[in-house]
């Protein structure tokens, strides 16, 4: 049996480092202010029987309101004389800790409270000293723990500070001992028994302590301290009042109120000369017997299962809370990009590059051309009387090309500044539709965040054009020249007509706004010439030269491709420039959810969870 404890505090201890790992961050995030007591609580009890080797020692803490009677309950029990009495409160401002002789070397005993650091008492006054670290344990030798009972001489005892005084690290200082002791005893003052900090404290006591004991101090006599405690217990299962707070299963399957009105309780009358006859049960064993009766083993593996349990219950809650900020940060994150997409579709469907077309078309019609061709094609001015005699079509553009180009120049666009004009008429809509949404609400997209996002997407370089496209404008362009060797003999010579106008770069990437086929219609009853005619400026001059030379298949099959090609690399780059800046929040949710971190987490819970009360050992 033994064996198995110990393979299942291996597998334990390594789903509580994952944790440590993975919840804090999580934790801060999804429940800040929340401390992970279960795991903290877990972990130092591990860490503490892992170092132990033989029977573990448990450690009993007394842990209460300043004033309770905790010091003069910690000296009667340990003979070490500890500062307390009625003077000044807090009296205690440290933890002070009782070993038995077995456990006076400080190296056996050092890894028993991991995350402590332990200090020779001393005559006990630097317990009276405000301002000392919260994991410091003042310890001393006790003879006398041995001779409370057969595990006196594995009992830890440790007087905590308050945890309701003046001094708030107090309460820091009680908990480092909280989450490691096994029994805790909680020291009360009976008349005190519904202040809420105490019943905050006694629920919280119910949830981490192994084993909880409840001592009723300055009582007037057990009629009046037995009467509190009934009365409490029967509050702590009143939904609208006490119950919520107790209402959280164990490990050992008990409720807290469970725990709570089945742990031993005692009563000590108010004295002048507290004494430990004057200590009552209400019923059963006597207090002595509680603390230095256990089975330390049996408790200890039960103390590492509870804390697991607590760790796990933890790791689940925040689990299904972190799934369920990224599914929702995945959704909105979703929605951005398919907005992208179709702004990014709309864009490239308003434009068409005819500059890029026409460059291709008459560089596949040049390289078609014989030798002697490509040469006498310059200078212009000669070509222009030969080339109206051998190809009269091509020729009567070349005079209308002359007149049109000065004043058409004015009107073409240069096909960036059509992407870039409709781009940022998108930026502004998808804008102002993401923040009217509420479910977008985080992304906190007031107007200088919005200005900030569009900014960043103009000032972008656009992408450049696709290789898919200009592989199929190559593809195109020697198909046409190829089926029209007449006319292609003609398009070069229309073309160093344009550049010697100083047309040059228009030609190269004139932008064609509004779309080849962006009005459909307008195709079907004019044909591809009239709607390029109609089109932007110089492309005009164009456009009728096309309209006539079978080019309609061809360029429906080139626009096809273009807007595929481009709508796919605008969609990249407004999700890129413009999601990539509204959607930094969901990211950072995203990023913080990592699937391989819940993963992680997922595994390490039910690790924990198997380690519940139906393991070896448990009650
Ligand atoms: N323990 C205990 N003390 C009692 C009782 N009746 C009166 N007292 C007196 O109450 C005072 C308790 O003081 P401390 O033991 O210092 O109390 P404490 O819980 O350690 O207080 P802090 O250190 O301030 O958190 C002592 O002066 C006791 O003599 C009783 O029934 N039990
Ligand atoms: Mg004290």
């Amino acid at each position: 049996m033994y064996d198995v404890v110990m393979s299942r505090l291996a597998e334990i201890t390594k789903a509580i480092e994952t944790l440590r790992l993975e919840l804090p961050e999580m934790g801060d995030w999804l429940e800040p202010g929340h401390r992970l007591e279960g795991l903290e609580s877990c972990d130092r009890r591990v860490r503490a029987w892992s170092a132990v080797s033989g029977e573990p020692p448990l450690v009993a803490a007394l842990y209460g309101p300043t004033g309770a009677g905790k010091s003069t309950l910690f000296k009667l029990l340990s003979g070490i004389n500890v500062p307390s009495g009625e003077q000044v409160r807090p009296m205690s401002r440290s933890c002070a800790l009782a070993v038995p002789p077995a456990w006076a070397d400080p190296a056996k005993l050092a890894p028993v409270f991991p995350t402590a650091e332990l200090v020779p008492m001393g005559d006990g006054a630097a317990l009276l000293a405000p301002g000392q670290p919260f994991g410091r344990l003042h310890a001393a030798v006790a003879p006398s723990l041995s001779a409370l009972g057969p595990g006196g001489s594995s009992l830890l005892l440790v007087d905590a500070p308050d945890y309701n005084g003046v001094d708030p690290g107090n309460a820091l200082r009680a908990e480092e001992i909280l989450l490691r002791a096994e029994i805790l005893v909680f020291v009360l003052q009976v008349d005190s028994y519904l202040v809420a900090r105490n019943v905050e404290e006694l629920a919280r006591a119910a949830r981490l302590a192994t084993r909880l004991v409840v001592v009723l101090t300055k009582a007037r006599d057990s009629l009046q301290a037995w009467m509190a405690w009934d009365d409490l217990c029967r509050r702590l299962d009143d939904p609208a009042g006490l119950g919520p707070m107790f209402a959280d299963r164990r490990a050992d399957g008990l409720s807290c109120a469970e725990v709570v009105r089945s742990a031993p309780v005692f009563m000590w009358a108010r004295s002048e000369r507290p004494e430990l006859s004057g200590i009552m049960a209400r019923e059963g064993s006597s207090l002595v017997d509680r603390l230095a009766g256990q089975e330390a083993r049996k408790v200890a593996w039960e103390g590492v299962a509870g804390a697991a349990h607590e760790a796990a219950t933890d790791a689940r809650r925040l689990l299904a809370k972190a799934l369920e900020a990224s599914e929702a940060a995945g959704k909105g994150r979703a929605s951005l990009v398919a907005d992208a997409r179709e702004a990014g579709a709309r864009v490239a469907g308003r434009e068409f590059p005819f500059g890029a077309l026409m460059q291709a078309l008459v560089k596949e019609a040049r390289s078609a051309l014989p030798d002697w061709w490509k040469i006498v094609s310059v200078p212009v001015d000669w070509l222009f009387g030969t080339v109206k005699t051998v190809y009269g079509k091509a020729s009567e553009w070349i005079g209308q090309v002359k007149e049109m180009v000065v004043q058409e120049s004015a009107k073409s666009e240069n096909r960036e500044d059509v992407e870039r004009r409709v781009l940022s008429r998108e930026a502004d809509a998808l804008l102002d539709s993401w923040r009217s949404r509420p479910d977008l609400a985080d992304l906190g997209l007031e107007s200088s965040r919005c200005a900030r996002a569009r900014e960043a997407l103009l000032a972008a370089p656009l992408p450049g054009v696709s290789q898919e496209w200009e592989a199929t404008l190559r593809d195109e362009a020697r198909r046409w020249v190829a089926d029209n060797p007449g006319l292609a003999k003609g398009l070069p010579v229309i073309s160093d007509v344009v550049m010697a106008a100083g047309f040059g770069l228009l030609v190269i990437d004139l932008g064609f706004s509004g779309g080849l086929f962006g009005t459909a219609v307008v195709v079907g009853k004019l044909g591809t010439g009239g709607v390029i005619a109609g089109g932007a400026g110089a492309l005009g001059i164009w456009g009728r030269f096309l309209g006539e030379a079978n080019m309609e298949q061809m360029l429906r099959r080139v626009d096809a491709t273009w807007r595929k090609t481009r709508a796919s690399d605008l969609s990249a780059h407004i999700e890129r420039h413009l999601v990539g800046a509204v959607a930094a929040p969901l990211d950072a949710v995203l990023g913080r959810a990592k699937p391989e971190r819940l993963a992680a987490i997922g595994e390490a819970v039910r690790i924990l969870e198997t380690a519940g009360p139906g393991g070896p050992m448990g009650s």
